[in-house]
């Protein structure tokens, strides 16, 4: 396993590369080049601004996260095309700089969301919560208002502000848009992209629903071991994996995170895992919790047992991360808990190499 540290590049980030490089274990940065629209091409000289200066502080930059696709294939619109053309072009400069898994989202609207950005726990550390009471009470407006507000002037993958001003259209668009539809619409999307990730030898990795519950009617995607299972067989080519985000699957109670580790690392589909922790406060309300097993609800070392013996040879970062120590930054991507973070997978790793 490679073990990466997500990084936001043109100056959009807390935390430097030189944090970065000193953290024990980091090989690599999974990033994203947040100033292109979603929809247009990632050019060479684009990518390689960016990768030149990762590669100089000895990192490597094999994992972007993520390839955003535009809304216009999620819904199926003729436009389409033309944005997988797009899609399929920026997957192959990408190649050209190493790059070697995507991890990306198929969900509608909005790639994630949280009631509350920066919930007090009772160590005074603070962390991002999801209550699904007060999520459906909300409107749009006063949802992308708190995302804006708790996202301390920086930006919030997935909340682009171009996308801002259609959400409300685009949340009435999907109200008519059936599950089988919208499955028929990532088959065509995967049906083009994948033959292309072959030739590149490039690792599709969808990251799951996050939260899992879901919002505002819209179609929810992988967000159960049943979902992944309908996904990967939407095209069956071991390049259409997963990002195991253990977080965004253990917030549903009815996820057994164990078992979908073991089940699609076996069967060579899994790319990419986001490792972290989250302590439920109801079956459908959670805070994001330290990394560590007793802080949460998931055992961190089991999930690690389960990927290191099934044969997972891919990358692995720390996700979200709380707020310790008075670091303030972009909510989940502080450096000091995902350090930590960090650390905890790397002795995770060596003891079940060692031990199992
Ligand atoms: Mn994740």
């Amino acid at each position: 396993m490679k073990l990466v540290l997500r990084w936001f590049p043109y100056g959009d980030d807390s935390v430097t590369l030189e944090n970065i490089r000193q953290i024990p274990g980091v090989r690599g940065v999974a990033t994203h080049l947040t100033r292109i629209p979603v929809g247009d091409v990632w050019t060479m000289d684009e990518i390689n601004l960016v990768k030149d200066e990762v590669n100089s502080y000895g990192l490597e930059m094999e994992v972007i996260e993520s390839l955003n696709i535009h809304e216009d294939i999620k819904k199926g619109l003729p436009s389409r095309d033309m944005y997988i053309d797009n899609y399929i072009e920026s997957m192959k400069n990408l190649s050209k700089a190493g790059v070697k898994c995507i991890c990306y989202n198929f969900m509608p609207v909005m790639d994630w969301y949280r009631s509350n950005l920066a919930q007090v726990l009772s160590d005074g550390s603070n962390a991002m919560a999801y209550s699904h009471d007060e999520a459906v009470k909300l409107t749009l407006e006063k949802i992308t208002a708190s995302m804006i507000d708790g996202a301390n002037n920086f930006s919030l993958p997935g909340w682009e502000p171009e996308r801002f001003g259609k959400m409300a259209e685009d949340i009435q668009f999907y109200q008519n848009v059936s599950s089988e539809e919208y499955f028929r619409n990532i088959k065509y999307f995967l049906d083009a992209i994948i033959p292309a990730a072959e030739e590149l030898d490039i690792n599709f990795a969808v990251h799951p629903d996050d939260p899992p519950m879901p919002l505002f009617n819209l179609p929810k995607v992988v967000n159960s071991k049943e979902s992944i299972d309908t996904y990967l067989n939407l095209n069956t080519s071991s390049r259409n994996g997963l990002t195991l985000c253990t977080g965004s699957l253990g917030a549903g109670v009815h996820n057994d995170v164990v078992d979908i580790a073991k089940t699609f690392t076996a069967k060579g589909k899994v790319h990419f895992v986001h490792l972290r922790n989250v302590k439920h406060e109801s079956d459908t309300d959670f805070h994001e919790s330290a990394h560590l097993s007793s802080c949460g609800d998931l055992d961190m070392l089991a999930i690690v047992k389960a990927l290191y013996e099934s044969g997972f040879d891919g990358y692995i970062r720390p996700d979200h991360g709380r707020m310790i120590w008075g670091e303030t930054g972009r909510p989940g991507y502080g450096l000091y808990d995902r350090a930590l973070g960090a650390t905890y997978i790397n002795g995770l790793w060596e003891a079940v190499t060692k031990l199992c």
